[in-house]
Parts: structure tokens; sequence; C-alpha cells
């Protein structure tokens, strides 16, 4: 029976460990270095967390990552779609960012400067919809297309009075939209995670996960190698290969020469028997 209550107990500590991971969200490391913001996705992105989501529609092998530092956001999407609409006017091939700064978790998008909505298609339509519109003003963006789909890099200074440090907790959620009979209508969206309490993530910042801001890696990583000191230069080295060569030559020189003597000493020996 104390076996069974300690079995029990483990049990129950492993699945509230699991719904807390599960509650818990993602991070964000420091961009030690800033991303530079062309759709190229630089080394920085290597050291951040990856929110993936799910395959359906034309929508496949998708993820965002998230970076901070005291100025503002960087977002990156990678987007799989294989039905792009070249004139997207109204944003049908598209990613939906939501970000609350100050992780507000309030009905609706309009309790803080903070809280806001980057809609931007894959042939770089933007479309607002909801939150701070100031944010197409001071966004720094940009799409390019892959062989499977598209990459979308977005800058976005705080809009809020938000001072952010490791362990500040942002709230954020991203979805994608699919035109895949390119029509200009759309026909379905794929979206990340929302909060158990609200699913309505395009109506309410209470619907975002938690994102903690986290350390970046280290700067000696992206440091620009240096030469070796000089006491390991190879260049101490190299006259004295130089000067081994013409020696090799000499003694096989002379080694042939001897050699030469030596078979005419014996031609003319030879001869000399006969
Ligand atoms: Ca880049
Ligand atoms: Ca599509």
């Amino acid at each position: 029976m104390k076996k069974f209550a300690l079995f029990l107990s483990v049990l129950i500590l492993v699945m509230s460990l699991s719904v807390f991971a599960a509650d818990h969200g993602t991070t964000a490391a420091y961009a030690t270095v800033k991303p530079v913001i062309d759709g190229q996705i630089d080394e920085i992105w290597e050291y951040t967390s990856k929110q993936v989501l799910p395959d359906e529609y034309d929508i496949s092998n998708s993820y965002t990552k998230i970076l901070w530092d005291e100025s503002g956001l960087y977002l990156l999407a990678v987007v799989g779609d294989e039905s792009i609409t070249e004139n997207d006017v109204d944003a049908r091939n598209s990613v939906d960012f939501w970000v609350s700064e100050k992780n507000t978790k309030a009905m609706g998008y309009a309790t803080d400067p903070g809280d806001w909505h980057f809609c931007k298609a894959s042939d770089g339509h933007e479309i607002y919809y909801t939150g701070n519109e100031n944010v197409y003003e001071v966004a720094e963006s940009a799409v390019v297309l892959t062989d499977t789909g598209y990459i979308i890099e977005l800058y976005v200074p705080y809009l809020s009075d938000i001072k952010p440090q490791e362990g500040t907790v942002i709230g954020y959620t991203v979805s994608i939209n699919d035109d895949f009979d390119g029509d200009g209508v759309r026909d379905g969206y794929v979206f990340w995670a929302h909060s158990d309490e609200n699913e309505a993530y395009w109506e309410n910042t209470s619907a975002l996960i938690d994102v903690t801001l986290v350390a970046g890696p280290d700067p000696l990583i992206f440091a620009p190698e240096t030469e070796a000191p000089a006491e390991d230069a190879p260049a101490e080295e190299e006259p004295s290969q130089v000067q081994v060569a013409p020696q090799t030559f000499d003694m096989m020189f002379f080694a042939a020469a001897a050699a030469v003597a030596t078979a005419s000493a014996a031609i003319a020996a030879g001869k000399r028997k006969k």
C-alpha cells in the first residue's frame, strides 16, 4: 500500500511538472549580435528557441523565433507554403505576429501601446488588423521567397515603456494564413499556441503565451578570428625549409656523380681486364 502511495505521489508530481512545462511557454534569447533584417537567417538565430507550427493546408515545416535586446524585439518566420500569390493585396498568404510587450493578459489589444499585431504577406503586403497601428510606422521588415515558401524577418522597437531584462515575460503567438487555390480568399490558417483560458488570440492578449527573455550566446562566438601569436607563426620555419631543398639537391647531385664515377671506374677496370 505504501508503494502504491509512493507511485501515486510520483505520478502526480510528474503530471504536475508536465502541466507546468506546458504553461511555461517558451524563451527568447538576448540578441548578442543584432540580426540583419534582410530575410536571410543570421547565425544568431541558432541560439534561441523555435516555435513550431502544425502542417496543414499548404503550410508545412514552419516555425518562428524571437530575439530581444534593450531596444526591441526581433522576430523570424520561416514558412513552407506551396501556393504563393504574386500580388497578394489582401495578404492571404501571410504571417500574423501577435505581441504583448508587457504581457497585459487583457481582453482586447487596446490596454497598452505595447499590445500590437503585425501581418506581412509573402509578396510584402502588410495588413492592419488590431492593436497599436504605429507598429507599421516603426517596424523594419523583410521578406524573401525560398524554394519551399518564404522567410520574414521583423524588428520592432518597443512601443511600450517596458524595461526588458533577463526574466522579463512578454506575451506572444503567431499564425500563418494560406490561400491555396489562388483566388484571393483565405482557405485556412495554422497557429503556434494560445492560452488554455482564452483561444481568441486575435481578439485578446490574455490568449497569448508567456515568453521569458533569457541570456544570449557568448559574444566571443561571433568575434572575428584573430591572427595566430607570433611564436606560432610558421614564417620562421619557411626559410629553413627553403634551405633544405638545395642541400637535398646537392646531396643527390654528389651521390649521382659518385655513382657515375664508380660506374666509370668499374667499366674502365672491366675494359682493362679484357
Ligand atoms: Ca537576416
Ligand atoms: Ca498558400
